[in-house]
């Protein structure tokens, strides 16, 4: 276990990221799953951020959610020192909109694998959600709370469609 017992970290480049990652809290907490928040930066505190994905799995976690923007190499070297899966979050940032943080956290090299999802909010929920996804392969309830959500998705979707 962690010290706080938390399956997932949710890890963010600089504290300015943190509005981005509402919806991925949400969800997380929506869905019951523990999990800490961490500022670090592959550039900025690099030694503090190998230190954290070195020492991951051996404090409990499951999963990893890593949220950059800019040349965003922080789900990229959280990647390099665990085997545990890292789901990157893009980060849209001026000038280039998260365009710059796409291609850097989904262009990796072949050997160390990163999950990116889109860039901003919506990457922010389906991170969350594929997090869930990941650790329901090995927990029945949370299959369970996953299909009731997609339900709950496709009802509002129908509902909107008949009231149009
Ligand atoms: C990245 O640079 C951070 O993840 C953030 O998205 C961006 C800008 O950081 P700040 O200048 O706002 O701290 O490393």
């Amino acid at each position: 276990m962690s010290s706080t017992g938390a399956k997932v970290a949710v890890i963010m480049g600089s504290k300015s990221d943190l509005s981005t990652l509402e919806g991925c809290f949400k969800i997380l907490d929506d869905f019951g799953i523990s999990y800490v928040k961490r500022v670090m930066s592959a550039h900025r505190t690099p030694a503090e951020a190998a230190e954290f994905s070195a020492s991951a799995a051996e404090q409990g976690f499951k999963v990893i959610i890593c949220a950059a923007g800019m040349a965003a190499h922080l789900a990229g070297a959280i990647a390099a020192n665990t085997v545990l899966p890292v789901i990157g979050i893009p980060v849209s940032c001026e000038p280039f909109n998260g365009f710059d943080a796409l291609l850097s956290t989904v262009q990796m090299p072949p050997g160390i694998p990163v999950a990116t999802v889109s860039v901003g909010k919506a990457g922010a929920k389906n991170a969350a959600l594929l997090a869930v996804e990941m650790m329901a392969l090995a927990d029945a309830a949370l299959t369970e709370k996953l299909l009731a959500f997609r339900k709950e998705q496709s009802d509002a979707v129908r509902k909107a469609d008949s009231e149009l």
